[in-house]
């Protein structure tokens, strides 16, 4: 049995733990870390045995936790996997792995340095049964190749601290990671445009919606518009445009309702909701692999969120730039492939 220990159980953690508890096979949460030791101490009561250890560093180096998940705030995760590499630890990170690419690359150079991959990158999509299909569509090539693709990620409402740079690295990283999964292909350039923007902005400093455009190293361009406040649900989108015709990723299954001359589906605004399947099949997977002392090929890795933080270091540039960006990536090294 895999004793997880969580850092961070805000509502995504909480999500982690639950599903830890009482959806994953072989693996069980045994201590829980937050700034806030009220609402961890709510958590967890109706679980015996899980202890709250306030420091974090004091949960990774205890010697009854075998594996960190990482979901405090984004700027602590670079230094939680630095600790839990030194230890050898089984690491699951949600995104992004480090504020910066060059935290990053410290990640990645630590955790090669330790000659054995430990990190698993929360880039859930990787485990959505509807991304799985369409990527095993355009990688089987019966459609040619992929020329452009369009992708959207709408959230309904964010709170009123969201601006341009979270957006970017909480939000447009999922369209970064998954799309270069899909193709199978890194980023070079990078260019962010501000459209007019939506009344429905909480602040001066959120564009929204905004676009993301990015071109991979084959000559692929990929369109990804990120709109935090669109009000009116969670709504995922993506388009493949082949030689031979185009994919597209299907919505969830609702209910087809007809009525009063209308037709419509209704539709959710809970992410986390959305995903849930994707969750539970990412956590089980990471926690298979744990047990087995392997790594999950399906997943991505540091190596994945070290290029996902060279793209979105390159987005924000542009940002500020207004000009088309490098992306400095190359080829994976050896280690991660
Ligand atoms: C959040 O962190 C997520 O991971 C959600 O999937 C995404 O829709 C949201 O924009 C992010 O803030």
């Amino acid at each position: 049995m895999l004793k997880v220990g969580i850092i961070g159980v805000g509502a995504m953690g909480t999500q982690h733990f639950l599903r830890i508890m009482n959806k994953i096979n072989g693996a069980t949460v045994v201590a829980v870390s937050d700034i806030n030791e009220a609402r961890a101490k709510e958590v967890i009561a109706p679980y015996e045995g899980v202890r709250y250890i306030a420091d974090p560093y004091a949960l990774i180096n205890d010697p009854e936790v075998d594996a960190i998940v990482i979901v405090s705030i984004d700027s602590t995760h670079e230094e939680y996997c630095l600790e839990a590499i030194k230890l050898g630890k089984y690491i699951f990170c949600e995104k992004p792995l480090s504020a910066s690419a060059e935290g990053a690359r410290k990640v990645v150079d630590a955790e090669m340095a330790g000659g054995k991959s430990l990190i698993q990158m929360g880039f859930n999509r990787r485990f959505d049964p509807a991304y799985e299909e369409l990527k095993a569509l355009v990688v089987s090539g019966k459609l040619g190749e992929p020329l452009v693709a369009h992708c959207a990620h709408r959230n309904a409402n964010y709170p009123a601290q969201y601006d341009d740079v979270v957006a970017v690295t909480g939000t447009a990283i999922h369209e970064i990671d998954t799309m270069s999964w899909l193709v199978g292909d890194y980023f070079t350039k990078a260019q962010s445009i501000f459209p007019k923007c939506s009344r429905h902005s909480k602040n001066e400093n959120l564009h929204d919606p905004q676009i993301v455009m990015l071109t991979t190293s084959s000559g692929m361009v990929i369109s990804c518009e990120i709109w935090t406040n669109c009000q009116y649900g969670y709504d995922i989108r993506c388009e493949v445009l082949c030689e031979d015709g185009t994919a597209t990723l299907p919505r969830p299954a609702r209910v087809d309702v007809c009525t009063a001359n209308t037709h419509y589906t209704g539709m959710t605004s809970d992410g986390l909701g959305y995903f849930a399947e994707a969750y539970d099949r990412e956590f089980q997977a990471w926690a298979d692999a744990c047990n087995n002392d392997t790594y999950c090929a399906a997943a991505a890795s540091a190596w994945d969120g070290y290029c996902a933080a060279v793209t979105t270091d390159a987005v924000l540039k542009s940002q500020k730039s207004g000009a088309i960006e490098l992306v400095p990536l190359t080829e994976s090294p050896d280690f991660y492939k």
